[in-house]
C-alpha cells in the first residue's frame, strides 16, 4: 500500500513537471514605477538572471506604472496566487497578514548603510521570511533596498517644533504610525496611490519617502521640502507568490533563488548609491528644497520604547536585539 502510493505520488509530480516544462512559463511582475526606477531595474535585473540561470525557457511580463495597482493591492495578488507572481515590496505593506514583517524596515533600525549591509548579508531575518511564507504565501527571493527615507512636506518641516502636530501619511502597518506619533507628529495610514492628492487638497500637510520615488512619482510638485530626518534605510524584499513558486519545475525555483540574491545586491547597491545623486537632480531642477532637521537624536530616544515593546508583543525582542548587536 505504501509502495503503490508513493509511486502514485511519484508520477503526478513527474506529471506535473513534464506540464510546466512543456508549456510555456510566463511569470507576470508588478512595479509602481516606470523603467528608470531602482525597482524596476531590480526587476528587469531579476529576469535577466533567472533566464540565465535556467536551462528551459521562461518569459516574463513585467507590468509598470502601477497598471496593476499599489504594494497593498500586490500583496493580496501574490497571497492569493492570482494577478502578480514576482515584485519588490514595502514590508509595512504586508502587516495585514504578518505583524512582524514590518520589524525588518521600522524607522530608526539601522544605524547606518554598513549596519543595514551586515544585517541583509547576514541570516538574521529568516524567521521573518519564515513566519511571511507561512501566514501570507509569499516567498523571499532576495532583498532590495537602501533607499533613505526623510519627511516630504508642503511646508518646512525643521524641527521637533515644526514636527509636533504635522498631519502626515505613513504606511499600513501600525509600528509605523506608532513610531510618528511618539515623535509628535499626527501620522495616517492613506494608499499610497491616495498620497498625492491627499496633500494637494490639503487633507495632509506631507509623507515621508526616498529619494528615488519622490522623483520617479513627481512628488516634490506637492510635497518640495525634504527634511533631512533620514529616518529609515530601506528593505524591499524581491518576492513571489508562493502558489506560483511550489508549481514551478525544481530547477527554475533553484534558479529563481539565485537570480533573487543576485538581483538584491544588484538593486541595492543600485539604490543606496542613489540619494544623494537623485536629491540634487531635484535641487538643480529647481523641484525641492532641502532642510537639516534639528532633533533626530531627540527622535531616536522617542522611538526606542516605542521599538521595544512592539517587538516584545511580538515575541521578538531577541531578534530585535540580535539586529541591533550587529
Ligand atoms: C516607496 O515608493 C517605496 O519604498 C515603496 O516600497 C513603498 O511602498 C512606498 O514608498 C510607500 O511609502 O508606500
Amino acid at each position: 500500500n505504501f509502495s503503490a502510493k508513493s509511486i502514485l505520488a511519484g508520477a503526478v509530480v513527474a506529471l506535473a513537471s513534464t506540464t510546466a516544462q512543456a508549456d510555456d512559463i510566463t511569470l507576470r511582475g508588478a512595479s509602481m514605477f516606470d523603467e528608470e526606477h531602482a525597482f524596476t531595474k531590480t526587476l528587469r535585473y531579476f529576469e535577466e538572471r533567472v533566464a540565465a540561470n535556467y536551462d528551459g525557457d521562461v518569459s516574463f511580463d513585467l507590468r509598470l506604472n502601477g497598471e496593476l495597482g499599489v504594494e497593498s493591492d500586490y500583496v493580496t495578488y501574490l497571497n492569493q496566487g492570482v494577478a502578480v507572481d514576482y515584485t519588490i515590496l514595502a514590508p509595512s505593506n504586508m502587516a495585514v497578514f504578518s505583524e512582524s514583517i514590518p520589524l525588518m524596515d521600522m524607522p530608526f533600525l539601522f544605524r547606518d548603510l554598513d549596519h543595514w549591509d551586515a544585517v541583509l548579508s547576514s541570516n538574521v531575518l529568516q524567521p521573518l521570511e519564515d513566519e511571511l511564507r507561512e501566514a501570507a504565501g509569499i516567498v523571499i527571493v532576495g532583498y532590495h533596498g537602501g533607499g533613505v527615507r526623510n519627511l516630504a512636506s508642503a511646508a518646512p518641516i525643521t524641527n521637533m517644533d515644526d514636527l509636533a502636530g504635522h498631519r502626515m501619511r505613513v504606511m499600513g502597518a501600525p509600528i509605523q504610525a506608532q513610531t510618528f506619533s511618539a515623535v509628535g507628529a499626527a501620522p495616517s495610514a492613506i494608499a499610497y496611490n491616495e498620497v498625492y492628492n491627499a496633500i494637494q487638497t490639503g487633507v495632509i500637510a506631507g509623507f515621508e519617502n526616498e529619494a528615488a520615488s519622490i522623483q520617479n512619482l513627481k512628488f516634490y510638485e506637492v510635497a518640495p521640502h525634504i527634511s533631512l530626518t533620514q529616518h529609515t534605510i530601506t528593505v524591499r524584499p524581491i518576492v513571489m507568490s508562493a502558489a506560483t513558486f511550489d508549481n514551478l519545475p525544481a530547477d527554475l525555483q533553484e534558479a529563481i533563488m539565485t537570480a533573487g540574491a543576485e538581483a538584491g545586491s544588484f538593486g541595492r547597491a543600485l539604490e543606496s548609491g542613489q540619494d544623494g545623486e537623485k536629491l540634487q537632480q531635484m535641487i538643480d531642477a529647481g523641484q525641492i528644497t532641502v532642510h537639516d532637521f534639528d532633533g533626530r537624536e531627540q527622535m531616536l530616544e522617542l522611538v526606542g520604547p516605542v521599538q521595544d515593546a512592539y517587538a516584545e508583543e511580538l515575541g521578538a525582542t531577541e531578534l530585535l536585539e540580535a539586529i541591533r548587536g550587529m
